[in-house]
């Protein structure tokens, strides 16, 4: 299901571009859904498309959740999100196989707009899901191509009618990569998530004055390519500055004219800062903004900041990680509990219900690039955690 799941939006770059609400999205969801419908769930879509597919349990209560998403990033990989949905249709597929029937439902999600990438904020389906965006709101995101994810929603078929709020998991618990290097370099099988990163994610304007490349000394210069440079060449001395597990990077600069023989009159950029700790990401950000207001003096420029995204650093449940612990021992996994340094929907649905997540080992720690890799017995090894831990959590007294 991964191999196939990955050949819709397959660029020219190898690697796959699905962005939310996209033709690629449609079909991709098209697709899990006839899976879905397979296996007998009951399909729900709510107002921002999230999609919510239930297998009844023998009461009629609150469901485990589990799921991911599986739109992309540009030219990302394929599991990324999509493994932990397909692995939670595999636990599905497992149950029925089986014939295994559990004492609460299972829901299975495939949220809508996790990477961010066309529209703000990241993990927006999540977010309106948990309560945290209104869904009216979040529609009527602009996305960077100047769509509007409401149209966009409709023209794929994908606004249902599920109201925010009328189905809330007792538990959720996602199955992910760790898109980093530390499960192995340690040799280690599983990730038991013990926390995740607080995301600030800025757009930084620069508007200074478009010149002669020849004609204008330095000293007369208005250069936003300059100062954006040196906000690019900052971020290294603001995270040693700030220490622990600040991270800082610059994704997107988009020059103005962006010619040749022209000094740039404007650019955009953007500026992603994480920490584990609230305290360091403030930090992070008075750093940033003070080094701005310098070099806008200095450089003769503007400099306009537009907050894009600010997510608080998430603590997961301790009784969902200590099942997961518990069901690594009994399958004689290999595990450490550990700081997820990506953003996912998990740390929205902690807004509302015990969560955790589970990682597998990333060869290389490659992610968000067509070299993404997951070996099948790491791929297995993280799907019998689920399985297990679902289980575990759908019939509990
Ligand atoms: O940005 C993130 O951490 C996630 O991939 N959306
Ligand atoms: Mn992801
Ligand atoms: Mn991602």
């Amino acid at each position: 299901m991964l191999q196939q799941l990955s050949l819709i939006g397959k660029d020219e770059r190898g690697g796959i571009t699905r962005l939310a609400a996209s033709d690629a999205d449609k079909e991709a969801r098209d697709l899990v859904i006839q899976w879905m419908k397979e296996e007998a769930l009951i399909i729900h879509i709510d107002r921002i498309g999230n999609i919510i597919a239930v297998r009844d349990g023998i009461e009629n209560s609150k469901p485990v959740m589990t799921g991911s998403h599986i739109d992309t990033v540009v030219s990302g990989g394929m599991y990324d999100g999509c493994y932990g949905v397909l692995a939670g249709l595999e636990v599905i597929k497992t149950l029925n196989e089986f014939n295994i029937k559990t004492r609460y439902p299972i829901a299975l999600a495939v949220f809508t707009n996790e990477e961010g990438i066309r529209y703000t904020p990241d993990m927006m389906g999540s977010l309106v899901f948990s309560g945290g965006l209104k869904a009216e709101k979040a529609m009527k995101s602009i996305g960077v191509d100047g769509s509007i994810l409401e149209n966009e929603l409709k023209r794929i078929g994908y606004m249902g009618d599920l109201q925010v709020g009328a189905l809330i998991p007792s538990s959720y618990v996602e199955l992910h990569i760790e898109q980093g290097p530390i499960l192995e370099i340690k040799g280690l099988n599983i990730g038991v998530v013990e926390n995740l990163q607080g995301i600030s994610w800025k757009e930084i304007i620069l508007t200074g004055e478009s010149n002669h490349a020849g004609t204008t000394p330095l000293i007369y210069r208005k250069d936003a390519g300059l100062a954006a440079a040196k906000i690019i060449n900052y971020l290294s001395d603001l995270c040693s500055s700030v220490g622990g597990s600040q991270v800082a990077t610059c994704g997107k600069v988009i020059f103005e004219p962006n010619v040749i023989n022209v000094v740039p009159g404007k650019v955009k950029m953007t500026i992603d800062l994480r920490n584990s700790s609230e305290e360091g990401l403030k930090h992070a950000e008075n750093l940033l903004h003070s080094f701005l207001e310098q070099l806008a003096e200095y450089e003769s420029i503007d400099i306009k900041i537009n907050q894009l995204v600010r997510l608080q650093p998430v603590q997961f449940d301790g009784t969902m990680t200590q099942i997961i612990e518990r069901v690594n021992n009994r399958l004689g996994l290999t595990y450490l509990k550990m700081t997820s340094g990506a953003g996912h929907d998990a740390q929205m649905l902690a807004r509302i219900c015990p969560t955790a997540m589970i990682f597998v080992p990333s060869k290389g720690g490659i992610s968000h690039n067509p070299n993404e890799y997951t070996s099948t017995q790491d791929i297995e090894n993280g799907a019998n955690v689920l399985l297990n831990t679902i289980l575990e959590l759908s019939n509990k007294i």
